[in-house]
């Protein structure tokens, strides 16, 4: 490329993405004095929460831990509204969060990065936009999320359908009326199971379309207990001490049952199984998780709460003939990702709902009318596709980034992901990606994984401007050490036992590998700062920087 030598860099750092990683990415930027520009495609900021406004969305994680803590005011003067705030409440943060610390003043919106490239002699990265900017920063900050590039179902026709088609990922500002109307959803991951029984109780009819039936469980969601709110921000600190220090970035505060986590669920009678799973079917949400020590490493420790779940379904679905389409098999629990869900599988009770397995009889195509499944053809007048992701790696594949030589990150991960640490990537210095494949971000609560990648990165920084140098990056073997220790670890999981989002499998003609490194977050956290501390163990830097000119 064209050699941006001689000029002076426009920016210290670009950031890609105005969801809560690029919020939290510009405000520790800005504390430790660099010049950043933020860019979005959005009209708005929240990322997520911007796009994924589908009747029914709420974060499946507790209010209370799924917010920032590095405000101490910020985290003081929020009030949720409820145990697991939904979808308005939660872009009402993100606007808060951006006014509250002046953020939008470096915030462009709707605005597609489309390429950036790092040009080696200049030691910068050139950044383009489709408004046709072009804009030159010393770092490069991809905060673009792990779960934002909405994945098609890959259906012959879809594009024909006459009828109203949305995906969920990408719902309309306005509200979607389906009083009255046939409507059907393709897909039962969280998504699916978040919309379906509300566009029940407003359709005249309503079909699902279920490939792979999931586990889920009651979320048990309700008005925020104002007591314990109190109580948690009394001492808020010593909550996410624990979050910090947890398995995946949560502790469930709310009603916590008390689970014997460190135990194998082998290790216990039957009943104390009982006793322990129906805590967690008391309490409600994720809680299932942290059960047992060795849900995910044991087939036969797993199967004890596979089959506890799937006799709830049992429960909850009057007919048995249903209730057996819904029960999940062929993948252990939780290698896909759990749901919670507020009257899900009481659902399939409804008269005006109907259940087609799709993994028994195909769906051929969708016409104009409807989706024809075994020859038969269904009428709808609304589709929504709940298909998910293309996960972790989605977002940045669709930007052209180039990093030394010319090489770009596509090719580099053409055969699975690479990244050391999760966050930087051999051959492509001071470019940075929060939540980055490899991490534990898929597995770890969102905040509190984009709160410390963020301050890793700004750390990161920090540390090579003071030492005077220009450029940092990961040497190719601590990446390959990285790759293999992510690959191995995964190999002692149920993980890739099933075809899911975090193996790349859900994707055709995307690689089957594991995504994130499926460690405990305390873990993880624990080899990153200690690379940190011995002075980026690793990691290899470059020349003196160049001077940054003023605010652009
Ligand atoms: P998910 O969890 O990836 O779920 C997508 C669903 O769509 C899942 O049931 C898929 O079945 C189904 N799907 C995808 N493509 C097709 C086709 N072609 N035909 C039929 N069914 C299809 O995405 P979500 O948006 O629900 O949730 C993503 C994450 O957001 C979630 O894990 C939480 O972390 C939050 P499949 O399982 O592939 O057979």
């Amino acid at each position: 490329m064209k050699s941006a030598r001689n000029t002076t860099p426009d920016l210290d750092a670009v950031i890609v993405g105005a969801g809560f990683s690029g919020l939290c990415m510009l405000y520790r930027l800005r504390q430790i004095g660099m010049c950043a520009r933020v860019f979005e495609t959005a009209p708005d900021v929240g990322g997520t929460w911007y796009w994924n406004r589908y009747p029914g969305a709420r974060v499946d994680v507790e209010s209370l831990e799924y917010s920032f803590s590095f405000s101490e005011e910020l985290q003081q003067e929020w009030s949720w509204s409820e145990r697991y705030a939904p979808q308005p409440e939660l872009l009402r943060y993100a606007n808060h969060v951006a006014d509250r610390f002046d953020l939008r003043r470096d915030i462009q919106l709707e605005t597609r990065v489309t390429s950036a490239l790092y040009d080696e002699s200049a030691n910068v990265w050139v950044v383009t936009t489709d408004r046709g900017e072009r804009v030159t920063a010393r770092y490069c900050i991809m905060g673009t999320g792990i779960l934002s590039a909405p994945k098609p179902p890959e259906i012959p026709g879809l594009e024909t359908f006459a009828g109203e088609r949305y995906h969920t990922a990408m719902w309309p500002q306005e509200a979607v009326d389906f009083a009255g109307k046939r409507v059907g959803v393709i897909g039962t991951g969280s998504s699916g199971v978040q919309c379906i029984p509300i566009i029940a109780e407003q359709a005249s009819h309503l079909t699902v379309f279920q490939r792979t039936p999931v586990y889920s469980v009651p979320a048990r969601n309700r008005p925020m207990n104002r007591d314990l709110e109190r109580a948690v921000k009394a001492d808020y600190a010593a909550l996410r001490q624990m979050e910090r220090e947890s398995f995946a970035g949560f502790v469930m505060v709310n009603d916590k049952p008390s689970p014997a986590s460190m135990v194998s669920a082998l290790a216990v009678s039957a009943e104390e199984r009982k006793r322990v799973y129906d805590e967690c079917w008391k309490s409600g949400g994720l809680c299932f998780y942290f059960a047992f020590a060795d849900l995910f490493l044991d087939m036969d420790a797993n199967n004890t709460v596979a089959e506890y779940l799937a006799d709830k379904i049992r429960e909850r679905v009057h007919d048995p003939v249903i209730a057996e389409k819904l029960v999940p098999s062929g993948f252990p629990f939780g290698a896909k990702r759990l749901c919670a869900d507020t009257n899900y599988y009481e659902t399939y009770n409804r008269d005006n709902v109907t259940l087609v397995d799709v993994r028994e009889t195909p769906i051929d195509a969708v016409t104009p009318r409807g989706v024809i499944v075994g020859g038969r053809e269904i009428a709808l007048d609304v589709l929504v596709t709940a298909t998910g992701f293309d996960a972790v790696t989605g977002a940045m594949s669709k930007i052209e980034i180039r990093g030394r030589d010319g090489v770009t990150f596509n090719e580099r991960n053409a055969d699975g992901p690479r990244s050391m640490l999760g966050i930087m990537n051999a051959g492509f210095p001071n470019f940075f990606t929060i939540g980055g494949a490899l991490s534990t971000s898929a597995l770890t609560q969102s905040i509190v994984s984009i709160e410390y990648h963020t301050q890793w990165i700004a750390d990161a920084i920090s540390h090579t401007e003071k030492s005077g140098r220009a450029r940092i990056e990961p040497t190719a073997e601590a990446e390959d050490a990285w790759v293999k220790l992510v690959n191995a670890t995964v190999s002692f999981t149920l993980f890739p036992r099933a075809n899911s989002w975090y193996m790349g499998a859900n994707v055709p003609g995307k690689p089957r590998r594991v995504l994130t490194y499926v460690a405990p977050f305390a873990e993880y956290r624990r080899q990153c700062d200690e690379i940190a501390a011995k002075g980026y163990e690793g990691f290899v830097f470059g020349a003196a920087a160049p001077k940054v000119r003023a605010t652009v």
